[in-house]
This record gives structure tokens, C-alpha cells and sequence, in this order.
């Protein structure tokens, strides 16, 4: 099942992270749809926006994509925030950093970069 992880603003120093299952309506949407709220920087699992997604609140980063089980996983993202964000190789926002433009989105990240993916930052 599709599953939905939203890392939104709750406290200063606090992740709050929400957990829930796809709902019928996206489920039943056609692959073209992409369900990104504004304001987030989406990240997924498969290419073209497929898979498991996980939401980031624009101006949040996140330092270990396997606190999620998301680690080295992402093959596409949507970065629809007025940020630029950088996803990384390695936790910590370390190794290979790739770009990801305000803005912007990539339905796939090419076969180097593919399940890759260890934390993201604004940059
Ligand atoms: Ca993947």
C-alpha cells in the first residue's frame, strides 16, 4: 500500500512526522496526478512520482532518511517550495550532494543517482 509520511513544523527542535495510509482518492488517481501540497518538498520511492512519498515542510531538512525506512530508496522528488533543496548520499547531509531547484522536479534521477538518497537540507 502506498504510504504517505508527512515531516511537518510542530516544535523548533521537533520533527512531527505523521504516518498514514493512501487514501482511496489518490489510489484511484491516474499516475500523471502528482499529489505534492505546496509548501513541501515531496520525495518518492519510485520513478514518476510512484511509491511511498514522504513530505517535507519547506524550510525542514532531514537528517536520516532511515528513521523512515526511506533509506536509499528515492527516485523521484517535487520540490514545490520557493527553496532550493539539496538531497544527499550519505545521513547527516553528507557525501554527494545533488540539487533540487525551487520549484522544480525530476521524475526520475538517472540510474547513478537512483535509491541513493540519505537526507536532504535547504542549500
Ligand atoms: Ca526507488
Amino acid at each position: 500500500m502506498r504510504k504517505h509520511i508527512a515531516i511537518a513544523a510542530i516544535g523548533v527542535l521537533t520533527l512531527g512526522i505523521s504516518l498514514t495510509s493512501g487514501s482511496p482518492a489518490l489510489a484511484a488517481s491516474p499516475s500523471v496526478t502528482v499529489f505534492c501540497p505546496e509548501g513541501f518538498v515531496c520525495l518518492y520511492d519510485n520513478s514518476s512520482f510512484g511509491g511511498n512519498e514522504i513530505l517535507v515542510d519547506s524550510g525542514l531538512s532531514f537528517a536520516n532518511f532511515s528513521t523512515q525506512q526511506f533509506n536509499d530508496k528515492m527516485s523521484s522528488w517535487f520540490n514545490n517550495t520557493n527553496r532550493n533543496y539539496c538531497w544527499f548520499y550519505d545521513v547527516n547531509f553528507s557525501g554527494t550532494k545533488r540539487s533540487m531547484a525551487a520549484r522544480s522536479d525530476n521524475p526520475f534521477v538517472g540510474s547513478l543517482d537512483n535509491d541513493k538518497a540519505s537526507s536532504l537540507a535547504p542549500c
